[in-house]
């Protein structure tokens, strides 16, 4: 917007109508994608459990995780015409101010390692050139994420390659993320993101620990990313929310109770909200309706209490739940937000 205010102009050149939205994340029913796709304002679409006809078109991404009720899509707009393409095993779409992401890399030998080293390090080269440099938001989705013992862990493989596949890790400009075990057997890293072509402004959470400063017991390499980060205004973007667990401190919380790990979650992603709102004051106060939220839970029989809990919840936000792997064996359900 400009910032010259022309108060004796007759044309209202500073409009206080909002216009439409710069960047808005929904989920519909999965009979919806191919439509979604002749938007020409789609930026990303993606599908959960397999069924989906496949599709050359790179904005749309299948992450196969089970879910629950009926097949849904997530849709992400822009407010204008989106480029995209494919360049060097990345597809990639773009607004004027948001650039989206994928990447999908088969596994050699269950070297996840190396995938992930490779993965970051093919982002890292593709954000240098392509105009939007500064990555705010990343998914990893692996198989078997707590599979091995001790550092072997496929979690933990995971963490030290993709430290090795960034340029420079610089812990003042971490990327929220959600990193989340499939169960398919099938060994293939999918890695998809956000970038702008401002930084964006990391939150930590005071209820926890930084990520990045975990202590060793955790593994040789602590994991890269940021409780959450709030998006250039040019973008548009909502208040972007880790993968939320039912940590205090560094330590898992209510080992074996579902309900109280889902509460202990929510807690951690309202502390977010009250993070983010003493830099931005006009995001929505809680979780509600300008939400969206994407719940991981590991046991297959659970995901109906989850979903009905969540059905409950003050504000209604929208919700899915997917049956996945949280990064540590323990953890029961983990919680994802869009904000605002
Ligand atoms: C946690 O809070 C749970 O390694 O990118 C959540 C979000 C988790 C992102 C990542 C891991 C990651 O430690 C695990």
């Amino acid at each position: 917007m400009s910032s010259t205010i022309h108060s004796v102009s007759a044309s209202p050149v500073i409009s206080s109508s909002p216009g439409p939205a710069l960047f808005r994340a929904c989920y519909a029913p999965a009979a919806a994608r191919d439509a979604a796709l002749a938007d020409p304002r789609t930026l990303a679409v993606f599908g959960f459990s397999h069924g989906q006809p496949p599709c050359a078109d790179p904005r749309w991404l299948q992450v196969p995780l089970a879910e629950h009720g009926p097949a849904q899509i997530e849709i992400w707009q822009g407010a204008g015409k989106v480029e995209h393409g494919v360049r060097d095993g990345v597809r990639w779409s773009a607004t004027d101010a948001v650039l989206f992401g994928a990447i999908e890399m088969d596994e050699i030998d269950g070297d996840i390692e190396s995938a992930a080293a490779d993965s970051y390090a093919l982002m890292s080269g593709f954000l240098t050139h392509c105009g939007f440099p500064h990555l705010l938001r990343t998914w990893n989705y692996l198989d078997a994420v707590t599979e091995g013992e001790g550092d072997q862990e496929r979690y933990r493989r995971f963490c030290v390659g993709r430290v090795r596949g960034l340029r420079e890790l610089d812990e003042a400009a971490l990327p929220a993320a959600t990193c989340i075990g499939r169960f398919d057997g099938v060994r293939r890293l999918q890695v998809y993101w956000l970038a702008a072509r401002e930084p964006g402004l990391p939150l930590e959470n005071p209820r926890q620990v930084s990520a990045f400063r975990y202590p060793r017991q955790y593994g040789p390499q602590s994991p890269s990313f940021s409780r959450a980060l709030l998006p250039p205004p040019a973008t548009g973007l909502p208040l972007l929310q880790s993968g939320t667990a039912a940590i205090v401190g560094h330590v898992s919380q209510h080992t074996g109770s579902l309900t109280e790990q889902l509460d202990e979650t929510l807690t951690n992603l309202q502390s977010l909200v009250d993070a983010a709102r003493l830099q931005r004051p006009a995001l929505p106060a809680t979780l509600g309706a300008e939400s969206v939220l994407k719940v991981y839970v590991r046991r297959a029989d659970d995901l109906a209490a989850i979903a009905a809990r969540m059905a409950e919840l003050p504000g209604a936000p929208p919700f899915i739940v997917l049956h996945a792997e949280v990064c540590r064996a323990e953890l029961l359900v983990e919680i994802e937000g869009l904000h605002g």
